[in-house]
């Protein structure tokens, strides 16, 4: 049981992170919602929205850029567009605080400007001047930056990924990130890390960096961790379709959570809590820190 339990801090929020947090996955691609213009977009994702934190969200990850292995390029206007009013919206209805899932700065600044409190980079801050926005906010408006590793990018990064140790070069990955945002000013209260589960990872991999999870929480920086309905959970379970994998998803969620993760980004929020709920409620320590064997 860590004793330093980290708050993050993301805007005007601060989430305690002394149990595990779920964040809810809302797509605001095309694929994912109603095709009667603007409004109707904006109001599914508000309905959606309302449903994940009833259930359990305690921050939500807007992204309009879908980054499925092979996927084209969005455009900043189509990106802006799809998640901007999301944003807005939420912002206004919803006490949670407000991830955008985005690789480019633009969409980062505009984001922070409509409200959000977090920015979630699967590029890591790699993009060209990504880095000096992220840290500009972090500093200027107390926003948390979620850094992921990913090997590659999104259109390539399936096709051959190679690694010597997928454990070691994940983790040095995200050292450097760390080192670097911290030589920016970023307090480390508003760092999270993401070992970037399918980004440039086969199986094996993946499996590998799963098992490795207490190394890297190790480190003492928190870790998000998103394997919901991912490819890895399928091949796990005899090529399960997508639309079968939620069970799957909070069983891996728990152990992510068991093996140190501090956020969870899930699709299914109430099986996750569920999960959740048990794990604390029925793990040896009792979740509060106390031995309550043989009590
Ligand atoms: C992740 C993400 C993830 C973080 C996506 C999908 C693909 N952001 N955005 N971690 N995955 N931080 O949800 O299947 O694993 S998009």
């Amino acid at each position: 049981m860590p004793t330093d339990a980290p708050v993050l801090q993301c805007g005007g929020h601060a989430l305690d992170l002394g149990q595990p947090r779920i964040m809810g996955i809302l797509n605001v691609t095309p694929d994912s919602f109603s095709d009667g213009g603007q409004y109707a977009r904006v109001e599914d994702a508000l309905t959606r929205a309302r449903a994940m934190v009833a259930e359990g969200a305690e921050i939500l990850d807007v992204g309009g850029e879908s980054t499925r292995p092979g996927a084209a390029p969005v455009a900043l206007e189509d990106e802006r567009q799809r998640v901007l009013p999301v944003i807005e919206a939420l912002r206004a209805e919803l006490d949670v605080p407000l991830s955008v899932d985005t690789m480019k700065p633009e969409m980062m600044r505009e984001a922070v400007a409509v409200g959000a409190g977090m920015l979630n980079d699967v590029n890591g801050f790699r993009a060209e001047g990504a880095l000096a926005v992220a840290m500009g906010a972090a500093r200027e408006r107390g926003v948390a930056l979620c850094a992921m590793h990913m090997q590659g990018d999104p259109q390539s990064m399936q096709r051959a990924p190679h690694y010597d140790d997928v454990v070691d070069e994940v983790r040095a990955f995200l050292e450097q990130r760390v080192a670097e945002l911290l030589r920016g000013g970023v307090p480390r209260g508003q760092i999270l890390l993401d070992p970037g589960f399918g980004f440039g990872k086969t199986l094996e991999h993946n499996v590998a960096l799963f098992r490795g999870l207490p190394r890297l929480a190790a480190s003492g920086l928190p870790l998000l961790v998103g394997v919901s309905r991912k490819s890895m959970i399928g091949q796990l379970l005899d090529d399960r379709p997508v639309a079968d994998r939620d069970p799957g998803s909070a069983v891996a969620a728990l152990l992510a959570a068991q093996a140190g993760a501090r956020v969870l980004r899930v699709h299914d929020v109430s099986a996750t809590r569920d999960a959740l709920a048990l794990y604390s409620a029925l793990r040896p320590d009792g979740g509060d820190g106390q031995d309550n064997r043989g009590n």
